[in-house]
């Protein structure tokens, strides 16, 4: 893979949809450990199902933003060269025409059944009576990586971050892991690291370049 570029929060904030860690970001708001984690859903799973409704819902109603669309038109210019690991949940990506997308995170418009681990198409509202199309059972569960838990794809990720030239990271804080560290690994495999972000990240010191201020502004100026 040519170029892999890891995607965070920032690239979805000029779309309307809330970062996590900015002034009035998700987790200024709610607490991380009550709304995503295994624990917290074990806790009060209607909370967390309020939570991710209202996220899904926010999501519904956004619309990608010329940073998602740069990223589509750079993979249509390089077929096959070009993929997306994001850990965002949201599906802008996709929405913006980018097909080679690794949701690390996993897909807020994805429901999982805890009994037999069957996927599907999560309706908006997820109610915890939904039952599962495949076993019939009451156990859904939104379809995301909640922190404990391991993300998805982790060796697809890791076999294109240490084969690539490029590797650029877009809208991330860079605070959480396993996703912050593929900057270092990136680098140390050879590639040349590019960051596009509004400020300095936790990770900012892992790349070759930097390219500060808004995703609308500079992905399409590094794209085109
Ligand atoms: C794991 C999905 C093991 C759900 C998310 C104790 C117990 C267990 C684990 C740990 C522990 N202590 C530490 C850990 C590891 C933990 C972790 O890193 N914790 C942090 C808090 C220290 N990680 C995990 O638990 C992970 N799993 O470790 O399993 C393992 C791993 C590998 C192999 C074997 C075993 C799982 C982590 C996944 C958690 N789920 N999301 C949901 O979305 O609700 S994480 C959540 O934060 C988001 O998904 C996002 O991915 C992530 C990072 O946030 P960012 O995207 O960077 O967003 P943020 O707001 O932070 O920053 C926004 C940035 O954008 C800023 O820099 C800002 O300047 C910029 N920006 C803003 N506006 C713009 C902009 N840029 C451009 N333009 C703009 N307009």
């Amino acid at each position: 893979m040519r170029i892999v570029i890891l995607t965070g929060a920032g690239i979805s904030a000029e779309s309307g949809l809330g970062t996590f860690r900015d002034k009035d970001g998700l987790w200024t708001r709610y607490d991380l450990n009550d709304a995503a984690t295994p624990e917290g859903f074990a806790r009060n799973p209607q909370l967390v199902t309020d939570f991710y409704n209202a996220r899904r819902a926010n999501c519904a109603a956004a619309d990608p933003n010329a940073a998602h669309h740069a990223l589509a038109r750079l993979e249509a210019a390089l077929p096959g060269e070009v993929m997306i690991v994001t850990q965002n949940v949201d599906d802008l990506h996709q929405r913006a025409g980018s097909q080679a997308v690794i949701p690390m995170h996993g897909a807020l418009m994805s429901a999982l059944c805890t009994g037999c681990g069957h996927r599907w198409p999560a309706p908006v509202a997820m109610a915890l009576s939904d039952l599962c199309p495949a076993c019939g059972k009451a156990r859904t569960r939104p379809d995301v990586v909640w922190f404990g838990e391991i993300p998805y794809h982790m060796d697809a990720i890791v076999d294109a971050v240490t084969d690539c030239e490029i590797f650029a990271a877009i809208g991330t804080s860079g605070q959480v892991y396993p996703a912050a560290g593929l900057a270092a690994e990136a680098r140390r495999a050879g590639a040349q690291c590019v960051e596009l972000n509004l400020e300095r990240s936790e990770i900012s010191r892992a790349f070759h370049e930097r390219h500060f201020g808004p995703a609308t502004l500079v992905v399409p100026a590094w794209v085109d």
